[in-house]
């Protein structure tokens, strides 16, 4: 996320060891001396501030990411023990400052380390949680950009049925491609062209048919696209699979059609060129029903791996997404 990239959180030790190396310059007197060390603590925790600003920001569906990996009490306890720091060390830096200007020699000295101790305690307290923001920093720049208004179109499906493939074929992305299961970790965007306008393709990790509850974190990651990302779902499922039978993978397809909140679903038969005629023709009867039952708006036949076929598919999806965005 390009936002996130801006926010650097330090954690406690790195503090403490800014403040050593300005000392070890040489501090002018205490007074100076004082004042670095609330500068440094100050201007070091901005970034917590920054990311409290870009969380209050965020969208649900990074909100949703963001709670598969991290408890949002510990966040939020991390941010406020941060905000509490920062408003009681300029209280303090201030105290300190006077009292330096009018006690003299060993009540100044005294004053000093007090109120340098009690500056720095002030962070200490907050040692675990930055260590906690730190690594958020990191998570939130690592995840993809995703642009809420523009059209989209999200894969989903089983493992191993070819929703990478059919996004490497359709778009800028480049999602790893491999023969098993689980190769798809995180969400992965990529862009196409759909005539002049610029459509985002999203794939997602695959889903087992098994309830949210139960859902490990990838899976997880899945659902966050599919149930808080606006475009149309086309799910693809494998009829050459030896790992999941058809009507497994059409259990998923129920499990993802709960999630959707109205979101345009297809089905894709994928895998077509090598799949045998009484699989396309079982996969494509079993794929029709759920059409019948409402769950899906139409099935297609295609194979991901070739480039003018997902194309196909992929151009007319989305031309009924931008006719009838929902
Ligand atoms: N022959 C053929 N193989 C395909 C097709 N689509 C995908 N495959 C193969 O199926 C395997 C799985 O493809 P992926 O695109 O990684 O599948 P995925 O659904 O993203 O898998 P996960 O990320 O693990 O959920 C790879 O070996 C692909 O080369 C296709 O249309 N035809
Ligand atoms: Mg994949």
């Amino acid at each position: 996320m390009k936002d996130a990239k801006e926010i650097y959180i330090a954690t406690y030790e790195e503090m403490l060891e800014k403040i050593k190396k300005r000392y070890e310059k040489g501090v002018k007197d205490r007074l100076s001396g004082l004042q670095m060390v609330h500068d440094v603590l100050i201007s070091s925790t901005e970034g917590a501030v920054e990311l409290r600003r870009l969380l209050r920001g965020l969208r649900p569906f990074y909100w949703r990411l963001i709670e598969i990996e991290f408890s949002r009490e510990e966040v939020e306890r991390g941010l406020s023990c941060v905000a509490k720091a920062r408003a009681l060390a300029r209280r303090l830096w201030r105290k300190y400052r006077r009292l330096l200007t009018i006690l003299e020699r060993e009540e100044a000295r005294r004053a000093y380390v007090e109120g340098r101790g009690r500056i720095v305690s002030l962070f200490k307290r907050c040692r675990k949680g930055l260590v906690v923001l730190k690594n958020l920093v990191i998570f939130l720049q690592r995840l993809p950009s995703v642009d809420p208004n523009a059209p989209t179109l999200i894969l989903a499906g089983p493992p191993n049925v070819g929703k990478s493939t059919f996004v490497r074929s359709v778009s800028s992305g480049r999602p790893e491609v491999a023969d098993y299961p689980f190769t798809t970790k995180q969400i992965v965007v990529g862009h196409m062209d759909h005539e002049g306008v610029k459509v985002q393709v999203i794939d997602t990790p695959g889903l087992l048919d098994r309830p949210v509850e139960d859902m490990n974190v990838i899976e997880r990651r899945a659902v966050a696209a599919l149930k808080e990302l606006n475009g149309a779902v086309l799910f693809l499922i494998d009829p050459t699979s030896s790992y999941m039978s058809v009507e497994r993978q059409l259990k998923v397809l129920e499990g993802v059609a709960g999630l959707l909140r109205g979101k345009q679903l297809y089905v894709g038969v994928n895998k077509a060129d090598i799949a045998s005629a009484e699989q396309l023709e079982e996969a494509y009867r079993r794929a029709e029903e759920a059409v019948k039952r409402g769950l899906a708006l139409k099935v297609y036949t295609l194979a991901a791996i070739k480039e003018e076929e997902a194309s196909r598919v992929a151009a007319e999806i989305v031309s009924n997404l931008l006719r009838r965005p929902l």
